[in-house]
């Protein structure tokens, strides 16, 4: 049996569906854990149909009291706290969170079954966090603007080490039950009221679950990366992650942080099988912004795309 959480709006949900779809191919036992707000009722439909069709299980659980006047950064979106609650919402002794930007491409069933005795959870490092520390990016806090390194080091005081640690929140194998011997929901959301994090959920994950998380390979949550990021990485990086950027080797989880719906496919791994599994569900017609119209002049390409079609690419 595996439990799989995820949240999402109606405007993510036919990302949402194409993930759910992706773990229906190859998996069997699974039970839903659907966070939502915001949500169709049309939306609800669809996605419960792909899960009946499979013979699975699922709970649709309305979130819309919840987190309502937290800051939510560039991401708009309250959906992105979801998680914090799984302790109390889901009663089992684990569950596996993804994001609704993530998608399958095997069975989960060892990954999702390994020890996790002593860990709150199991999570993969943001390497493309790493890199962006290269960078003087700039990050938006609830009441003020600051350097990625300030940030990071002055505000968050996580140093270079504690970095190596810092995993990124969109894959999450959670263990339920020492989560809830330790009260770990609650002191995630007791942090929430006096912390500024810039990533606010994955920076509330960490402050709480920092020494208590089981680091694992990329491969469970390979984050698909733009390519200054990209660039950035350390070369044992590059040659540990290129396999599955190539498709010479399928990660088990992918991360898409660049959209497969929003840039030509051709320039995304795997957005080719990602196509195909959305077009197996519900949503097959649907059509993001981008999709309908992109128009692009850069040193990096120029393209037109027009009703899902590359009309021209250079
Ligand atoms: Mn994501």
């Amino acid at each position: 049996m595996i439990n799989i959480a995820l949240g999402f709006d109606s405007n993510f949900a036919p990302y949402a569906a194409t993930t759910i779809k992706s773990i229906l191919l190859h998996n069997k036992n699974v039970t839903f854990y659907l966070m939502y707000d915001n949500l169709k009722k049309s939306d609800i439909k669809k996605i419960s149909s792909i899960i009946e069709s499979h013979n699975e299980n699922y709970h649709w659980i309305d979130m819309s009291g919840e987190f309502n006047d937290l800051f939510t950064g560039c991401w708009k979106s309250k959906t992105l706290y979801f998680p914090l609650k799984l302790p109390s919402l889901c009663k089992d002794d684990r569950i596996l969170f993804l994001d609704a930007d993530t998608f399958i491409l095997g069975d989960l069933s060892k990954f999702y079954n390994q020890p996790l005795d002593g860990y709150y959870l199991a999570a993969v490092n943001d390497y493309g966090m790493l890199s962006d520390l290269k960078t003087n990016n700039k990050l938006k806090l609830a009441d003020k603007t600051v350097d990625i390194n300030e940030y990071f080091q002055k505000i968050r005081n996580w140093n270079n080490t504690d970095m190596q640690r810092y995993f990124n929140s969109g894959m999450l194998l959670m263990n339920l039950d020492e989560m809830r011997q330790n009260k770990v929901e609650d002191k995630m959301l007791e942090s929430l009221k006096y912390n500024s994090f810039a990533f606010p959920d994955q920076d509330c994950i960490n402050f709480v679950c920092h020494d208590h998380v089981k680091i694992v390979e990329p491969k469970f949550n390979f984050m698909v990366l733009c390519r200054s990021t990209w660039d950035r990485l350390d070369d044992e990086q590059k040659e540990k992650l290129l396999p599955y950027k190539t498709e010479k080797e399928r990660p088990l989880i992918i991360h898409y942080l660049l959209k497969p719906w929003k840039k030509p496919h051709e320039n995304i791994p795997f957005s080719k099988e990602y196509k195909r599994v959305k077009s197996a569900t519900p949503y097959k017609n649907h059509l993001s912004r981008q999709e309908i119209f992109q128009f692009r002049i850069s040193k990096r390409g120029t393209y037109l795309i027009l009703f899902n079609k590359t009309l021209l690419k250079i």
